[in-house]
């Protein structure tokens, strides 16, 4: 019986808390029609209607080793996939379905697949797993808040069994606890209503999870969904208790703390268009100097981001993501010692940018210029030991400059003459303390 540990806890969430940026990819059969993974629930579809995709579905150019590289260039130490969502459709081979990859034209376990390219790549396994199944005669139709028969009388729930339902979806989750080697994040998605807890068999569930897979880190949507903490933040963890608090598409504008006020472990999930699955028309892309600033913000509240990609129905990621992640991975080659292992550096956020902190290491980001040197709130002059530029290693001086002789407690640093940074996104300068 799995009970709550703070050390096994804090060892547990180590690499996770070093980690900060992760991959979500979202592929499945929506990934055809692509109009967005939800198109059974927001177009009413009948499963009869939408078993053309599964007919169709045949992942011709999927390969895992390209979207493993392609998240390890970016600078992510985590990717998370979805092996099945509210669809029913399994991307693993499961014993317990026939709705799964290897009986499409693809014929493959795509999640073998995955976990291999993703282990050989250095990079952390996670897979993601509906709670919700709208595939599955047991779970609730007729009535249920957002089930695509939910407004048709003829799928009345008088002869569904949830609990055969809870049974099957526990099998499942034994089985990608049990066929793919060591997980290293199980990504549940999502409680909702009543649908929560024990409802699910939580319980029961996370005591085989954790049997299986000791170390695997899990979220909060057994208890939660993108609103809410969960019992950690509560400070009351019950057996299926989120090791990470999961904002969506949204970054908490404080960070997240537990009823304590003490920090807690958030990773904040975010589309890069506005579609967690492919979607054809929506090119609504964040750019990538954005969604960098937004990384050094979850990391400057003591948080992760989890950065979606939605590949298309072949398998491809789309072009626009691709070019994102290739730019944010520059910076990162440049800068990534301000974002691993780095968290909230508890000194007044500058005008300028933001800060992250690594031990007696501070990061301040400059996303624009000041006029004048730059101060550095927060830090006791006397013991800077040095400012270096992060991508270049270039030596910064301190200012001596008359121009904040007003503020003689405030350290300021000398970036010269140039009011154009060397980085237009994000420069970071990287100021050692003396322990
Ligand atoms: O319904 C899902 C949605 O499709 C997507 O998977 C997101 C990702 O966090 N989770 C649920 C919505 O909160």
């Amino acid at each position: 019986m799995y009970q709550f540990n703070r050390d096994d806890y804090n060892k547990r969430m180590e690499w996770y808390q070093d980690a900060r940026f992760g991959m979500f990819i979202h592929w499945g059969l929506y990934s055809i029609p692509a109009r967005g993974e939800w198109l059974r629930s927001t177009e009413e579809m009948s499963i009869e209607d939408y078993q053309k995709y599964f007919d169709e579905f045949d992942a011709r150019d999927y390969d895992p080793k390209k979207w493993a590289k392609l998240a390890k260039e970016a600078g992510m130490k985590y990717v998370v996939l979805t092996a099945k969502h509210h669809d029913g459709f399994c991307l693993f081979d499961s014993k317990y379905t026939e709705y799964k990859a290897t009986n499409t034209k693809a014929g493959r376990d795509l999640v073998k697949e995955y976990v291999d390219a993703v282990r050989a790549e250095g990079l952390k396994v996670g897979l993601y797993f509906t709670l919700l199944d709208w595939y599955h005669e047991d779970y609730p139709h007729y009535g249920d808040r957002i089930h695509p028969m939910r407004n048709n009388k003829n799928c009345g729930n008088e002869n569904r069994d949830f609990s055969r339902y809870v049974e099957y979806f526990h099998k499942q989750v034994e089985e990608i606890c049990t066929n793919y080697g060591q997980l290293d994040v199980l990504w549940f998605d999502f409680s909702y209503d009543d649908m929560r807890g024990e409802k699910w068999g939580a319980t029961k569930l996370m005591n085989m999870v954790r049997t299986l897979q000791p170390q695997v880190i899990i979220d909060n949507r057994l208890e939660a969904s993108g609103e809410g903490k969960g019992s950690l933040a509560e400070g009351n963890p019950t057996p299926y208790h989120g090791d990470f608090v999961s904002p969506e598409q949204i970054i908490p504008p404080e960070g997240v703390k537990d009823v304590n006020g003490d920090p807690l472990v958030w990773e904040a999930c975010i589309t890069m268009n506005n579609n967690w699955g492919y979607h054809g028309t929506d090119k609504f892309f964040k750019p990538a100097p954005m969604l960098i600033k937004k990384l050094v913000e979850c990391v400057s509240k003591g948080g992760n981001m989890l950065l979606n990609v939605g590949p298309d129905a072949y398998g491809n990621i789309p072009e626009e993501s691709v070019e994102i992640l290739s730019q944010i991975g520059k910076w990162m080659k440049r800068n990534h010692d301000s974002i691993y292992g780095c968290g909230i550096a508890n000194v007044p956020k500058p005008d300028y940018g933001r800060v992250t902190r690594k031990g007696n290491k501070y990061y301040f980001h400059m996303f624009e210029n000041t006029i004048g040197p730059v101060p550095l709130l927060g830090l006791e002059k006397n013991k800077v030991k040095k400012i270096r530029a992060l991508a270049t290693g270039y030596e910064i001086p301190i200012s001596t400059s008359w121009v904040h002789s007003d503020y003689p407690d405030i350290v300021f640093a000398n970036l010269g003459p140039n009011p154009v940074l060397p980085d237009n996104i994000d420069y970071v300068l990287e100021v050692e303390m003396d322990d």
